[in-house]
């Protein structure tokens, strides 16, 4: 038995608190995962192998796409369908964007309003500035915890930045690119490794006068990831023709 002194006692307390669903214990717990200090992620390590048995039942989803492209809104969707079906989801945002404006935070709130009231939702920003270094390292830590307090869809929000975003998909069970429509005519601006690790491309806001210029960058798209092999062999990206969701 630890007898570290932490805000809620020992540690196999805090461990307990998380792991009945309190939100306010799995929030204090993140806020140790994003610490600077060393000492806090000591603590943090020590308290997520008191959780690991309570972890792993998740399914976790990551999704990326350049600012604006309707990650949010997306997700907002996603995560109340998911309850409306019985599940509990944790929204976890990876922008380095944000820590700079702090504009996408304020953003999320307002896009994931009626879900951040739900109990069964539980949404987290970004890191604060300076955590930037080990984001991937923290998200990981992160889900982990959310995983223990119950929630068994997690959801990561992140923006392209390059190796964290390879990162984000090796941790996460399906990995999905949102892209804009139009962004397919430039084949030669396109992300070679983003095609290479998402698992699926959605052209979103396919809808009013870019509705034809979405149809045309999935076909683009389609094309192009045939001519990759993607991350897990025994997966073929969909193409075009195979999913189509419109509004
Ligand atoms: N036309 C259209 N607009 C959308 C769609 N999805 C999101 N938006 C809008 O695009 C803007 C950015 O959305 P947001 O979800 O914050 O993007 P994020 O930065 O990728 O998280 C918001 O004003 C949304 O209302 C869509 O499918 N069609
Ligand atoms: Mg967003």
């Amino acid at each position: 038995m630890s007898l570290k002194p932490t805000p809620y006692g020992t540690l196999e307390h805090w461990a307990s608190l998380i792991s009945s669903g309190d939100r306010a214990a799995l929030a204090r717990a993140i806020t140790l995962v994003e610490s600077r200090k060393k000492s806090h992620r000591a603590l943090a390590a020590e308290l997520i192998q008191l959780l690991l048995p309570k972890t792993g039942q998740s399914l976790r989803v990551g999704i990326t796409g350049v600012p604006g492209v309707g990650k949010s809104t997306l997700i907002d969707v996603f995560a109340r369908h998911a309850i409306a079906n019985g599940h509990k989801v944790a929204v976890l945002a990876v922008d380095p964007s944000s820590v700079k404006t702090g504009g996408s935070i304020l953003g999320d709130k307002t896009r994931m309003g009626k879900l951040s009231r739900m109990n069964e939702a539980y949404i987290r920003p970004s890191p604060s500035a300076g955590t930037l270094g080990g984001i991937a390292a923290k998200t990981r830590e992160s889900m982990l915890l959310c995983e223990a307090a119950g929630f068994d869809r997690i959801i990561v929000e992140t923006v392209g930045t390059g190796q964290s975003e390879v990162k984000v998909a090796d941790m996460v069970d399906c990995f999905i690119a949102l892209m804009l429509p139009g962004a397919g005519d430039d084949l030669q601006g396109m992300k070679k490794g983003l095609l290479e690790i998402a698992d699926i491309i959605a052209i979103n806001k396919a809808d009013g006068d870019v509705k034809h210029l979405a149809m045309k960058a999935a076909d683009q798209y389609k094309a192009a990831l045939s001519l990759f092999q993607g991350h897990d062999t025994t997966w073929q990206t969909p193409g075009s023709d195979t999913i189509r969701i419109g509004r």
